[in-house]
């Protein structure tokens, strides 16, 4: 990216720009009017606020700071500042209407559009242009996925479609593998579109690991499940109890049990759990208590990191798995191309150089890890990106789902959450400390 000439550069962010709108505009054109101003859960926006929370950030962000242009609308600032508003209290905000909102983003688009045609490109202004647009444009892509989350709280006949994932590959693999102990590069100060939590690069020494080669299964989750995992205290830790008692979670989220076993529904469509697919919609503590029951433990950001970043050859850290190429479409399942995780073991050219596969893609992974600035961070553009949210309260996910785009997602990308979120498209894999003998 940073080798771009600056009109190629230009065409590189209005294409981000443009693919980001494409998914913003089918995931709202999908239902009716009703449908985008209705509270879906308590836990989401209407679909209408998220649409018009892009288009506002869009203002300010690249027409009002990166463009010195005159505001359009300072009178909704508020009203579409996530902090001002909970999701609960938004649906009774005087917000823009359907038809209101999309006018206001093809008219925020148009003046961005023209900003970027003007804005300089390159040079020592490179980094905070390009980079404005490049938040904005992930900054619309996360909504997506905020908003492909609502679409699976949605009651009602199913208004999503997607192709199925590719199958995985036939053939037994190992389920672990070691990955030796020593230090690596974590976080980034090169990546163009970092965002300020991703940086900067540091060395971290990761003792010695084990890793699962791939997400924990629905069929493994089961097993769990179904050998009295929620039943067993000594399975949890005290927070994760409190939780699995005051909510009476008894499988993960959008599960039934039927007489005839176990379903779910996702986006609409009520379907036999599928065994071989990574489970999804569980939340920290359910990962959590899944891996105390298999003898095993969640990986810790740095072991994830290490794991999906480190090259034992070169001894250097990769961007992604498979190398430094952009994700393409055999490498991970990303962007809502499926509308699904794939089988644990597809996408046999996405894997590590030690052989992890779905690090990126198919669901985000629960760490064990408390969501901290890397030493050296500097917050930037602003302390409500990431710096506020920094404590024990939320918990460290990494690689991105099936709704996550390559955008905005990296071998370095960081995403956080509380522990007892279920709604997001979140799975998890196990580690474990190596045993006596396991290190060469
Ligand atoms: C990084 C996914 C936690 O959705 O709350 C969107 C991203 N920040 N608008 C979120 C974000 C501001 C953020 N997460
Ligand atoms: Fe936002």
């Amino acid at each position: 990216l940073l080798e771009l000439s600056s009109q190629d550069l230009r065409a590189h962010v209005a294409g981000a720009l443009t693919r980001a709108r494409a998914r913003s505009v089918a995931l709202t054109d999908a239902v009716d009017d009703e449908d985008l101003i209705r509270q879906h859960s308590k836990l989401m926006s209407p679909l209408v606020w998220d649409l018009a929370h892009i288009g506002s950030q869009e203002e300010q962000w690249l027409v009002r700071d990166v463009g010195g242009r005159e505001p359009l609308r300072p009178d909704i600032d508020d009203l579409y500042d996530a902090f001002q508003h909970p999701r609960a209290d938004r649906p009774a905000l005087p917000l823009l209407g359907p038809a209101e909102a999309r006018a206001y983003l093809r008219e925020v688009r148009e003046k961005a559009l023209d900003v970027l045609e003007k804005a300089p490109m390159s040079g020592r202004r490179l980094t905070e242009s390009a980079f404005a647009f490049g938040m904005i444009t992930q900054h619309e892509q996360q909504h997506d996925e905020t908003m492909l989350a609502t679409h699976q709280l949605r009651q009602g006949e199913p208004v999503l479609h997607a192709p199925e994932p590719p199958r995985a590959p036939s053939g037994r693999r190992p389920a672990e593998v070691l990955v030796p102990g020593g230090r690596f590069t974590m976080g980034t100060s090169a990546e163009p579109w970092a965002l300020d939590n991703e940086r900067p690069a540091h060395e971290v020494d990761v003792p010695a690991f084990v890793l699962d080669t791939t997400p924990v299964t629905c069929g493994a989750y089961l097993e769990f499940l179904d050998g009295g995992g929620y039943a067993e205290q000594r399975f949890w830790s005290a927070a994760g109890w409190a939780y699995r008692q005051g909510h009476d979670i008894t499988a993960p989220r959008f599960w039934h049990r039927e007489p005839d076993g176990w379903w779910r529904t996702r986006f609409g469509v009520r379907e036999p759990i599928p065994l071989r697919e990574p489970v999804v919609h569980v939340s920290y503590y359910e990962a959590e208590a899944y891996a105390n029951w298999a003898g095993k433990r969640l990986p810790t950001e740095a072991e994830w990191e290490k794991a999906a970043r480190f090259d034992p050859v070169s001894g250097r850290s990769r961007r992604f798995p498979w190398g430094d190429e952009e994700p393409a479409e055999a490498h991970a399942n990303l962007g809502q191309r499926h509308l699904r995780p794939a089988e644990a073991g597809a996408y046999p050219a996405g894997q590590s150089p030690l052989g992890v596969r779905q690090l990126i893609g198919d669901v985000w992974e629960w760490t064990s890890t408390d969501f901290h600035g890397y030493p050296g961070f500097a917050a930037f553009p602003y302390r409500e990106y990431s710096e506020v949210f920094f404590g024990p309260e939320y918990k460290v996910l990494r690689g991105g789902s099936f709704g996550t785009d390559a955008a905005a997602v990296r071998g370095t990308f960081r995403n956080w959450d509380y522990p007892i979120r279920r709604q997001i498209f979140a799975g998890f894999r196990c580690a474990r400390d190596p045993r006596p003998g396991e290190v060469a």
